[in-house]
C-alpha cells in the first residue's frame, strides 16, 4: 500500500502497482483506512475506569501512572496467587512481527503468566498439519487451473486478491465450484454452487472418494508410485455411496456424482479450502478426507493441482521476539475459545485475576458471549485493554491504553494467502498519546525490572532480530525489503511439491491409512464426524455466523464503512422456515438457544438452505451473534465450532405473548 503524506498528514492510500498480488486494488475496508486513522473515536490517552464495568465512563490518565498501576497490580497478584492468575489475550488485530504477538508475548512468558492457546482461526488445519505435515501448494499457481473448488471459502469478501487469481484463471477457461451452505458472494458468481449443510464436508469428501474409486477415475500410476493404503481406503469409503452422501449433506445424489467426476477428470483441478469450513466439530477429519482427493487423483502432478494455501509466517522466525532464555515454562495453557468459561470457573486454581487484551476484541469475537461478559464484569478481575478504539471489550476494562495504527509504527508483515512478506514504514507520528505494542512491552518490562536485551531493543533492532537467520533472510529478503518494500519467498519444495511423492511421511508416500493421523485418536482413516449440534425438536435450525464484506472481524464494526453498508444486522431465513413460523419478511424475530438469544429483523432469503439460518458476525454491541455460539472445541487442533450451532427462531410478538 502506498500512502501519500502532506505536512505530516496522510491524505491518500493506494495500492502499490509494483506489488504482483495487491497492486491493483485495496479491499473495501482498507480503501477507507484513513477514516480509521483519523477517526474522532480513536482512544487518545490512557484511561482509568470511573463507573461500573461496561458503562464506559473513564478518566484520563498519564502513561506513567497507567504503567505503574498495571505493574503494581500484577506484582501483587503474582505474590498472592502466582502469575498464572494473569492471562494475556491477543489475536489477529495485526499480523506484524512487532505488533502481532511480538515482545508483548515475551513479556507475559517472562512474567510466568498463563499461556493463551490461540486456535480460534483455522485451528483444525494447524492441528492436522502438526499430525501429518504441511501439504499445500502456492495459490498463485491456480492461474493454470482448469477447475477450482473453493471449499468453505468466500474470497470475494475475505481475500479479494485470491479472487483476482480465480478470475484470471476463469478468463483462461477455468471453472469455479463453490462448496458452501450459504450463497455467498463467491457462490453467486460460481459455475456451480454445492450447498451442503454446515459441518457435513467430511461426508461430501468421503462420497467423492467413493465415487472416484467406484468408477475407476483414480490416477492408478500415481497411486501405485506415491501412495499407500489404497485398499484400506476403498473398504473405508464403501459406506459412502452417492445416495447416503446426498442425504447427510442435504444435496442431490447427482450433484455428488457430478462433482466427483468433474474433480477427478479435470486436470489440473485445485482445491482452495477456507477457514469457513473449519467452524464445525468434524472439520479436522473433513480436511483430512479432502487431503486424500488430490493424492487419489494425481492432481499433485500439476502446479495448479493439490490444495492451495499459503501464509508466510514461517518465513520470519518471529519466535525470536516472543521469548527469552530467562522465560520459565508457562504454568498452564488456557484456550482462547473458552475465555468465558475460564473467567467464570469457580474451580480454576488459581482463578484468573488479571486479563491483558491487545489485538483482539474478545467481548465480540469469542463464543458463548454471555459467559465472556459475565467474566469481564467481575469486580475482582483487573482488566487492561490496549486498542485503537473503545471496543465492547475496552468498555469493561479498568485501564484502557491507546494503540497506534499501521501508519504510525514500523513493522514487517506476513501475508494471508500468499508467499510474500512486506515492510511497513511509519509514515505519520502517533495520533494522540497512542503507542505501539512494542513500546508498551518495553515500558512494562522496564517497570517490572526485566532487563534482558530483548526488552531494551528499539523497533529497528527488533525488526533486524526478526529477520536474523530466518528463512526470509536466507532467501535474500533483506535487500528486496529495503529497496522495494516486499519480497516473495519461494516455496521450499517448489511449485509441484508432491509431483513425485516426497510427502511428509516416514515412507514419503501419501498414506491413506496413516499412523500419524491415527495419533489424533480418530483412527488411521478419516471418519465423518457429524456436527456436534444436530438440529433437535427444541432447536431445529442450524445457524451460520458469517463474516462481513465491509468489516475485518469486529475491527470495522463501529466504523462508517460497515455501518453505512449494513446499518442493521439481519438474520437470513429460508421462505419455507419463515412460513412455518408465521414470520413475515422484515419483522423482528428472536433467535435463541440455551446459551442466549438476540433480536434482529428477518430477511427472508434463498441464500440459506431450508433448515439453516445465517446471522452476521462483527457488528458492535452486546449481545452479538456469539451469544448463541458454543465454546466446544473441534475434533483436531482445538479448533472452533462457531458455525456448529443449533437454534430456534420465533416472532418477537409470540415471545412477548408467552412471557
Ligand atoms: N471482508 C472480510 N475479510 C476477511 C475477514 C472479515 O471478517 N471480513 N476475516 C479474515 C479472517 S480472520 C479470516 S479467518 C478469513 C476467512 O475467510 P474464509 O476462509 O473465506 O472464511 P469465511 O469468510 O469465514 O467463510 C467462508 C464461507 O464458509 C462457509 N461455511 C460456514 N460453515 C461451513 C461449513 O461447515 N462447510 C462449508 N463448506 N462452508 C462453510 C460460510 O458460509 C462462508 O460463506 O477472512 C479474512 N478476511
Ligand atoms: N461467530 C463468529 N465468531 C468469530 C468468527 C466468525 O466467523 N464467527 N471468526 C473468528 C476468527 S477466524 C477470528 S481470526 C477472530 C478474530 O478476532 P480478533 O483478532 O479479536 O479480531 P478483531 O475483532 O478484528 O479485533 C482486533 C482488535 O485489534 C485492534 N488492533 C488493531 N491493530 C492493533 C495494534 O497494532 N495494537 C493493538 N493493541 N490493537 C490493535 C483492533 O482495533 C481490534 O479492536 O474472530 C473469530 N470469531
Ligand atoms: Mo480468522
Amino acid at each position: 500500500m502506498l500512502v501519500t503524506v502532506r505536512d505530516g498528514v496522510a491524505v491518500r492510500v493506494a495500492p502499490n502497482p509494483a506489488h504482483p498480488v495487491t497492486g491493483k486494488h485495496l479491499c473495501a475496508k482498507v480503501n477507507r483506512y484513513l477514516e480509521r486513522v483519523y477517526s474522532p473515536s480513536r482512544v487518545m490517552t490512557p484511561l482509568r475506569r470511573l463507573g461500573p464495568k461496561g458503562e464506559g465512563r473513564f478518566e484520563r490518565l498519564s502513561w506513567e501512572a497507567a504503567v505503574d498501576e498495571i505493574a503494581e497490580r500484577w506484582e501483587a497478584i503474582a505474590v498472592r496467587e502466582g502469575a498464572a492468575a494473569i492471562l494475556p489475550y491477543s489475536y489477529c488485530g495485526s499480523m506484524g512481527v512487532l505488533s502481532g504477538l511480538g515482545t508483548m508475548e515475551a513479556l507475559f512468558r517472562r512474567l510466568g503468566a498463563s499461556d493463551l492457546e490461540r486456535t480460534i482461526c483455522g485451528g483444525q488445519r494447524l492441528g492436522l498439519t502438526r499430525l501429518v505435515g504441511e501439504m499445500t501448494n502456492d495459490p498463485q499457481s491456480l492461474l493454470e487451473a482448469k477447475l477450482i473448488v473453493a471449499w468453505g471459502y468466500n474470497p470475494v469478501s475475505s481475500s479479494i486478491h485470491t479472487w483476482e487469481i480465480v478470475r484470471a484463471a476463469r478468463r483462461r477457461g477455468a471453472r469455479l465450484i463453490v462448496v458452501d451452505p450459504y450463497r455467498s458472494r463467491t457462490a453467486q458468481q460460481a459455475d456451480a454452487h454445492i450447498a451442503i449443510y454446515p459441518g457435513t464436508d467430511g461426508a461430501l469428501a468421503l462420497g467423492m472418494l467413493h465415487l472416484i474409486l467406484q468408477e475407476g477415475l483414480e490416477d492408478a500410476d500415481y497411486v501405485t508410485r506415491y501412495t499407500s493404503g489404497l485398499e484400506e481406503l476403498r473398504a473405508h469409503v464403501a459406506a459412502w455411496p452417492p445416495e447416503r452422501t446426498a442425504e447427510v449433506t442435504g444435496i442431490e445424489a447427482l450433484e455428488v456424482v457430478a462433482l466427483a467426476r468433474d474433480y477427478a477428470t479435470t486436470k489440473p483441478a485445485g482445491i482452495l479450502p477456507g477457514v469457513g469450513m473449519q467452524r464445525a466439530y468434524g472439520a479436522g477429519s473433513a480436511l483430512r478426507a479432502i487431503q486424500c482427493l488430490p493424492a487419489l487423483t494425481g492432481q499433485w502432478r500439476h502446479a495448479a493441482g493439490g490444495i492451495a494455501f499459503a501464509h508466510s509466517f514461517e518465513a520470519l522466525r518471529a519466535r525470536r521476539l516472543t521469548r527469552t532464555p530467562e522465560c520459565p515454562p508457562p504454568p498452564r495453557q488456557l484456550n482462547m475459545l473458552q475465555l468465558g468459561r475460564h473467567l467464570t470457573d469457580p474451580n480454576l486454581r488459581p482463578a484468573l485475576r488479571a486479563l491483558y487484551v491487545w489485538n483482539s476484541n474478545p467481548a465480540l469475537i469469542a463464543p458463548d458471549q454471555r459467559s465472556v461478559i459475565a467474566g469481564l464484569r467481575r469486580d475482582d478481575l483487573f482488566t487492561v485493554v490496549h486498542d485503537q478504539f473503545m471496543t465492547d471489550t475496552a468498555r469493561y476494562a479498568d485501564i484502557v491504553l491507546p494503540a497506534t495504527t499501521m501508519l504510525e509504527q514500523a513493522d514487517l508483515t506476513m501475508s494471508w494467502g500468499f508467499n510474500y512478506i512486506q515492510r511497513s514504514e511509519q509514515v505519520i507520528p502517533p495520533i494522540g498519546e497512542s503507542k505501539p505494542n512494542s513500546e508498551v512491552a518495553r515500558l512494562l518490562a522496564a517497570r517490572l525490572g526485566f532487563d534482558e536485551a530483548l526488552f531494551q531493543m528499539s523497533d529497528a533492532d527488533l525488526l533486524d532480530e526478526a529477520l536474523r537467520e530466518s528463512p526470509a533472510e536466507r532467501a535474500g529478503a533483506r535487500r528486496a525489503l529495503e529497496t522495494q518494500g516486499f519480497v516473495r519467498i519461494e516455496p521450499v519444495k517448489g511449485c509441484t511439491p508432491f509431483a513425485q511423492g516426497g510427502f511428509p511421511s516416514e515412507s514419503g508416500r501419501f498414506e491413506f491409512a496413516s499412523k500419524a493421523f491415527g495419533r489424533s485418536g480418530l483412527g488411521e482413516l478419516p471418519q465423518y464426524l457429524p456436527p456436534a449440534e444436530e438440529p433437535s425438536d427444541h432447536h431445529p435450525l442450524r445457524l451460520l455466523t458469517l463474516k462481513r464484506h465491509h468489516s475485518l472481524n469486529s475491527s470495522y464494526g463501529g466504523s462508517a464503512v460497515l455501518t453505512r453498508a449494513e446499518p442493521q444486522p439481519l438474520v437470513e431465513m429460508h421462505p419455507d422456515d419463515a412460513v412455518a413460523r408465521g414470520i413475515e419478511p422484515g419483522e423482528r424475530v428472536r433467535v435463541f438457544n440455551d446459551r442466549g438469544s438476540l433480536e434482529y429483523p428477518v430477511s427472508v432469503s434463498r441464500k440459506v438452505k431450508r433448515g439453516t439460518v445465517a446471522a452476521p458476525f462483527g457488528h458492535w454491541g452486546v449481545p452479538g451473534v456469539n451469544v448463541l455460539t458454543s465454546d466446544r472445541l473441534g475434533d483436531i487442533g482445538h479448533g472452533a465450532t462457531l458455525c456448529d450451532v443449533a437454534v430456534e427462531v420465533e416472532r418477537v410478538a409470540s415471545a412477548a405473548a408467552r412471557s
